[in-house]
């Protein structure tokens, strides 16, 4: 185990329904320091960028869409085997099989409006860090 650093976003319909500050409350809660945030309202390009695995994918214009639309929540935290555990709060990427407790099981109930993101991977989340913020945008412990 290690500590480790993941991104998250709070998308569009968080923001807009006020989730942000729940979405951090909870992260800060469980013991993971927040290293950058910031709101950004997503071009097209970064939203193919951040979904370039789902490009073949049917759902891919409606995703950049959806992500597009008003700002997202753009968010950083650190701390032991963040990345699993982040996974493990926001819930099952359809909030109908997320469990209660995490934040789609508690927030959300459509798979087009599930609220947040995070990396699936170590290695996903170094790139999304790097694709949504400058280094000079994240602070140290
Ligand atoms: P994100 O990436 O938004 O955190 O969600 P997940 O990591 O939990 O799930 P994902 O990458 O597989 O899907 C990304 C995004 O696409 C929507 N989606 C997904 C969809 O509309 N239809 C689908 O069949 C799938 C698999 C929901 C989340």
């Amino acid at each position: 185990m290690a500590v480790e650093r993941t991104f998250v976003m709070v998308k569009p319909g968080g923001v807009e329904r006020g989730l942000a500050g729940e979405v951090i409350r909870r992260f800060e809660q469980r013991g993971y320091g927040l290293r950058g945030a910031k709101l950004v309202k997503v071009s097209t390009k970064l939203a193919k960028e951040h979904y370039a695995e789902h490009k073949e994918r049917p759902f891919f214009g409606e995703l950049i869409e959806g992500l597009t639309r008003s700002p997202v929540m753009a968010l950083v935290f650190e701390g032991e085997s963040v990345v699993k555990v982040a996974r493990t709060m926001i819930g099952a990427t359809n909030p109908v099989d997320s469990a209660p407790g995490t934040i789609r099981g508690d927030l959300a109930t459509e798979m087009g409006e599930n609220i947040v993101h995070g990396s699936d991977s170590p290695a996903s989340a170094k790139r999304e860090i790097a694709l949504w913020f400058d280094k000079s945008e994240l602070v140290k412990k």
